[in-house]
């Protein structure tokens, strides 16, 4: 992923962005080994809270910056902990899974979006989310990952549904 030098062209295709969410997933690609995902960040807008029920999550930045806060559950005190903050800029690659903890991801630039490749093993459907306006480890619920877009076209009924389905975006 790091050796990885996407044209503009190519990226673009999966750049839709929603100013209105904090972030777009967009399909790019899909197996039963790994899936592909373009995300658009909103300006100054970040993700709950959430985790990752796949071996690997590999993250590059391909445009602007991304800040990850990485968190802990205190099996005791039943709460979120921060662990540690780290800001990506282009070209940098990250990596995530449940054996790190759980993660945040947001776009601290007021002013531009910001574009994330990101690489599944093996491919997931559902995450957990939490509530960010508590600290509470067991106050998630599950959420349906959503596509803004498929293979570059919008697809509307594929997105996250609000009600029963937690909004990760
Ligand atoms: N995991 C989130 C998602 O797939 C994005 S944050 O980076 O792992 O929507
Ligand atoms: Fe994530």
């Amino acid at each position: 992923l790091e050796r990885s030098d996407l044209s503009t062209k190519s990226v673009n295709k999966f750049t839709h962005w929603d100013l209105s969410k904090s972030y777009t997933r967009n399909l790019c690609h899909s197996t039963d080994e790994y899936t592909l995902l373009i995300l658009c960040w909103s300006p100054g807008k970040e993700s709950k809270i959430h985790n990752h029920p796949s071996q690997s999550c590999f993250i590059k930045t391909l445009r602007g910056c991304i800040r990850e806060v990485v968190y802990g559950i205190d099996e005791d005190k039943d709460h979120l902990k921060p662990v540690r903050t780290r800001f990506y800029n282009e070209g940098q690659v990250s990596w995530m899974s449940d054996s790190i903890g759980l993660h945040k991801i947001g776009n601290p630039s007021p002013e531009s979006g910001s574009v994330t490749l990101h690489l599944y093993t093996p491919p997931f459907s559902e995450c957990k989310v939490w509530n960010s306006s508590t600290d509470n480890a067991s106050n998630f619920e599950i959420a349906k990952m959503g596509f803004f877009s498929v293979m570059g076209l919008r697809t509307p009924q594929l997105e996250g549904k609000k009600g029963k389905f937690a909004l990760l975006m």
